[in-house]
């Protein structure tokens, strides 16, 4: 089984002589200032959550968009700062964007476009043709910044995500004879079938893009099919099904699947910990919450593809079809709003305060609510907590890459207890069939589904969830990332 210490290794024996830069547009590190003082904040993004395990494990550079407020006060030679702030193992090199560029990059073509674009939630993408022109002038500056580091050294370039699409081709255009560069890719997020990609107007700069990495990941099979199938569609480039391989001009790509994890030892033992018990006892009080309540939870991004509102109307549909359960459930909806001058996540938030509303005012029994709904960034502790105390864990999406809130939920039951209800249409259901999996479109049976885990004997409990628990504990981050790695190394550099 792949640790942290193992992959250290694997990583140090591999990549010894060379540079290891990871790039992505989120940092893993924001520090902001809290009235005179300087503090700083991991962000509630499962990139981030997954990759800095792995480079505190491998060292090497992260190079990634500055964003909060006290960024540059904090850093050294203009962008470097040593991270984790309080037991620092790898530099984090911050790039620095105008408001314009984050909001045509990031807002823009990333969250507008790609966004929904890859994930089939029928909210329509929207193509804007200076944000687009920012994406690109940004994936330059991207690249700029990742050659610096480079400086003619022989590297490996790990790449993070749909922010970035661009940047492979741009660096080894601008670098020369490429010789001392390779470059991975792994893209987070669903790729969609052709019918979908097509209608993207700069399909064919993004699909170029892709394809000069050496090597493409995606969490599942199915989306490195979804991919080749787009390229074979589109462009005049060899697509090799049987060794998932891509030739276009002259250039190879390798295009594998690698499932994302967490860090499953690690949230395991933090589980045990007596100051879990102690927040869960401080959350209670804080909800008014009883021993003898039945508590579910959910945690996510404030995002239209986690199917927040689908899972309140299964809740709706389980408290209307077994009024029995009136004042004895609680379902605890937290998480971190995201994105929020973006017009789609307005809506979605306003139908989720309208559903939570309408629940908790027909099935209030005096002070008692059914759903307690919280947007506020929660502590790493206070999150353990939340899953620690609730029987059940919903996670809804609509279409998601892989979802790591369910694999932490696994994670955390240490005692083999809980119930795990997933979509079926999370990267993440492949691995777990042994949750309650769900269709989050049909309210009825979901809301079923929910009485169905309430009900759930605690040996049949115990029976999934250690299933569930030796998955996610063979397949960790630190496996992941020792997959990428293993490939990675397999290309040779040029003599
Ligand atoms: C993308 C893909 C893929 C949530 N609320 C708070 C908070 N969180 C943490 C969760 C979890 C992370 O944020 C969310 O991870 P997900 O995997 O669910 O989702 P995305 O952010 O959409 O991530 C996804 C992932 O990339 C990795 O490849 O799995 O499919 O969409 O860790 O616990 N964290 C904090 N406060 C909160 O309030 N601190």
């Amino acid at each position: 089984m792949w640790t942290s210490k193992s992959l250290s290794e694997h990583v140090s024996e591999k990549l010894r002589d060379y540079l290891f830069i990871v790039v992505s547009n989120r940092e893993p590190y924001i520090h902001t200032f809290k009235g005179n003082e300087i503090t700083y904040y991991v962000p509630p993004s499962g990139l981030t959550v997954a990759l800095d395990p792995v480079m505190r494990a491998c060292g090497g550079t992260w190079i990634a968009y500055g964003s909060g407020s006290a960024d540059r006060k904090v850093v050294y030679k203009g962008h470097n700062v040593a991270v984790p702030p309080d037991e620092p193992k790898y530099t984090l090199k911050r790039l620095w964007l105008t408001p314009e560029q984050e909001e045509g990059y990031y807002s823009g073509f990333s969250n507008e476009a790609l966004w929904p674009l890859c994930h089939i939630v029928y909210t329509r993408p929207m193509f804007d043709e200076s944000d687009w022109k920012i994406y690109k002038k940004v994936n330059t500056l991207f690249a700029q910044s990742v050659l610096e580091e480079v400086n003619n050294k022989k590297a490996f370039i790990f790449i993070q995500d749909y922010h970035l699409a661009l940047l492979p081709k741009i660096i080894k255009d601008q670098n020369g004879d490429n010789s001392n560069i390779i470059t991975a890719q792994f893209w987070h997020i669903p790729w969609p079938n052709p019918e979908v990609f097509r209608i993207c107007p700069w399909q064919l700069e993004i699909l170029e893009g892709l394809l000069a990495n050496d090597l493409l990941g995606f969490h599942i099979r199915y989306h490195c099919n979804n991919f080749m199938e787009t390229v074979a569609r589109n462009m005049e480039a060899r697509v090799d099904l049987e060794r998932h391989e891509i030739t276009y001009k002259g250039k190879k790509t390798a295009v594998q699947s690698f499932p994302i994890s967490v860090d499953f030892d690690e949230l395991s033992q933090k589980a045990q910990k007596s100051e879990v018990q102690d927040e869960i006892n401080n959350l209670k009080t804080r909800f008014g919450l009883h021993e003898e309540e039945i508590i579910g939870v959910g945690i996510d991004r404030y995002d239209y593809t986690k199917g927040i509102p689908d899972r309140l109307r299964a809740i709706d549909c389980f408290l209307k079809n077994n009024p029995q359960y009136i004042g004895k459930f609680v379902f605890i909806q937290a998480g971190v709003a995201s994105r929020e001058n973006i017009e789609a996540y307005k809506v979605i938030n306003r139908e989720i305060d309208k559903l939570v509303e309408d629940i908790n005012w027909k099935y209030a029994m005096g002070p008692h609510k059914p759903i307690i709904c919280l947007r506020e960034n929660l502590s790493q502790l206070s999150l353990m907590a939340l899953r620690r105390m609730a029987s059940f864990c919903i996670v809804s999406s609509l279409h998601d890459g892989m979802n790591l809130v369910a694999k932490e939920y696994v994670a955390s039951r240490f005692d083999n207890t809980g119930v795990l209800i997933l979509s079926r249409f999370t990267g993440a259901a492949r691995e777990l069939p042994d949750a309650l999996l769900i269709n989050p479109y049909a309210p009825d049976e979901f809301g079923e589904t929910i009485k169905r885990a309430i009900k759930m004997s605690p040996e049949e409990q115990q029976k999934r969830m250690k299933k569930m628990r030796e998955v996610v504990q063979e397949n960790n981050i630190f496996k992941w990332a020792a997959d990428v790695i293993t490939e990675l190394v397999k290309f040779e550099f040029g003599v």
